[in-house]
């Protein structure tokens, strides 16, 4: 009969069904195994973001400073002013030494002050989570805030200073430039490096 034909060829059969579930469930068990990886990563982008509004905040900082502790107003450190080879004379010094790098005498920046006034005073810097100074502050001993919260709980951060001349990113001998490193770690754990020069003007 024609009829019974028809009503045949539509429908599914049990086993038909059964097969069509199982391969519905491995794709999607497939699908679900590609985006979970996704979903745990995408807070990341926000970390970076912050990790580098606080980087740019610190390398501000510091790239404010004099050059070197032996730079003077309008002198800079290692200028042979009156050019006769040497830096002993009226005005002339020659800039700090790399093994002398960090605080100069009497400096400090705590938690209610700073008295650092060069770039190489921010070597071994480190504050926040893990650090013996736990909160992240500027240089006047205050929180770091973003719209009045405290964004970077949780956060570290600790800077090394090195002389880098050529600016090829490896300390050397030339003392033309100061190269600031700055590691930033978010609160879920991820160091993110950032760095800047200072040259000596
Ligand atoms: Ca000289
Ligand atoms: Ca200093
Ligand atoms: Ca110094
Ligand atoms: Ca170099």
């Amino acid at each position: 009969m024609p009829v019974t034909n028809s009503k045949a060829q539509t429908g599914f059969t049990l086993i038909e069904l059964i097969i069509g579930i199982v391969v519905f469930a491995v794709a999607l068990t497939f699908i679900t195994s590609l985006i979970s990886p996704q979903a745990g990563k995408s807070v990341d982008p926000i970390m970076q973001v912050r990790a580098t509004e606080l980087a740019n905040t610190i390398i501000r900082e510091i790239s404010a400073m004099s050059y070197d502790e032996n730079s003077g107003n309008s002198i800079r450190c290692n200028d042979d002013l009156n050019n006769d080879g040497d830096l002993d004379d009226v005005g002339e010094s020659s800039c700090t030494p790399i093994e002398s790098f960090g605080p100069d005498d009497s400096e400090y920046r705590n938690n209610t002050n700073s008295n650092f006034d060069d770039v190489d005073d921010y070597h071994g810097l480190q504050q926040g989570a893990g650090f013996a100074d736990a909160v992240i502050r500027n240089s006047l001993g205050e929180i770091l805030l973003v719209d009045g919260q405290n964004l970077y709980a949780g956060f570290s951060v600790s800077v090394s200073v090195t002389y880098d001349g050529d600016m090829d990113g490896v300390t050397d001998t030339d003392q033309s430039a100061k190269l600031i490193l700055v590691n930033v770690t978010t609160s879920g754990g991820e160091t993110i490096a950032f760095s800047a020069y200072r040259s000596n003007y």
